[in-house]
């Protein structure tokens, strides 16, 4: 009897496995040219583009010239701007998938644009997406849906290939002098070559566990790497800080049990 949505057995246990999935075609060629109709509008009415994540890391993956250029392009939220990128976050190939990973019931929790311009675009240090929203278990998996092929000539994911069994990881967050920076694992002793590259194609999406260990490199290419992330968790799996913590969040898949003394959301959240 197969009790899967989406995926495969397989798939299931790669992903329980390695950390990670790469799904193909997830979404239809109709699907990805809405979205990217829709992205395109909301990078240039929207979005902010920033020299990007700090940290003396920064100095270790970039020369000082091309540190003083690298920008990233980021919005989070992207569903609260168009249709189309509702239709994608709750499309039920994607949600079926995450039930299948961490289910039966499966809340979305946020969604984030990371846009790297072309020849100089931000890379990403090694680190685990835990340490920017940390929840108390490993229910927890993020999806990089491609509105482009990748390669690691414009910056693909990466993976420390079955990192994420070892749990949440101490990472940086301040530089030396005490000011806060961007979290990510010290550059001497977690180095991206150990990283497997992901490449995927526009419509594909490259899915990861909350403490899987990963990083990409700068784009390089001569056109713009746009990637989006969407988190999604089990809903007993409780945030205990970070990014959009005690903001609930859309049900994609099944429902939203009830704790005991939980109350029922107010009308403010
Ligand atoms: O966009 C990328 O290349 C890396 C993204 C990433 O590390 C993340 O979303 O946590």
């Amino acid at each position: 009897m197969n009790d899967l949505n989406t995926l495969s057995r397989r798939e299931v246990d790669f992903f329980n496995c390695h950390g990670f999935l790469h799904i193909p075609a997830v979404y239809s060629e109709g699907e990805i040219e809405a979205m990217t109709e829709e992205l395109d509008w909301q990078i240039e009415t929207w979005a902010n583009a920033s020299p990007g994540w700090s940290g003396g890391w920064r100095r270790v993956y970039m020369s000082e010239d091309i540190e003083k250029r690298s920008k990233l392009v980021a919005l989070h939220d992207l569903h609260r701007y168009s249709r189309a990128w509702c239709d994608a976050v709750t499309h039920p190939k994607l949600a079926g998938a995450m039930a299948d990973l961490i289910g039966p019931n499966v809340e979305l929790h946020h969604t984030t644009l990371h846009a790297k311009p072309p020849s100089t675009g931000h890379p990403f240090p090694m680190h685990q997406d835990w340490a920017f929203y940390k929840h108390r278990d490993g229910r927890y998996v993020d999806c990089l849906i491609h509105l482009d092929d990748t390669d690691d000539g414009n910056g693909c994911i990466r993976f420390l290939d079955g990192s994420h069994r070892e749990g949440p990881r101490e990472h940086v967050v301040n530089y030396p002098d005490g000011r806060p920076c961007t979290p990510h694992l010290p550059t001497k002793d977690w180095d991206l070559e150990h990283t497997v590259p992901v490449p995927a194609k526009r419509g594909d999406v490259v899915v990861f566990s909350i403490h899987m260990i990963h990083g990409s490199r700068i784009n390089t290419s001569k056109d713009v790497r746009r990637l989006v992330r969407v988190g999604y968790r089990n809903p007993e799996n409780e945030q205990i800080a970070g990014q959009s913590h005690g903001r609930p969040g859309l049900m994609v898949w099944g429902r939203r049990p009830r704790c005991e003394g939980q109350t029922p959301f107010a009308t403010n959240v």
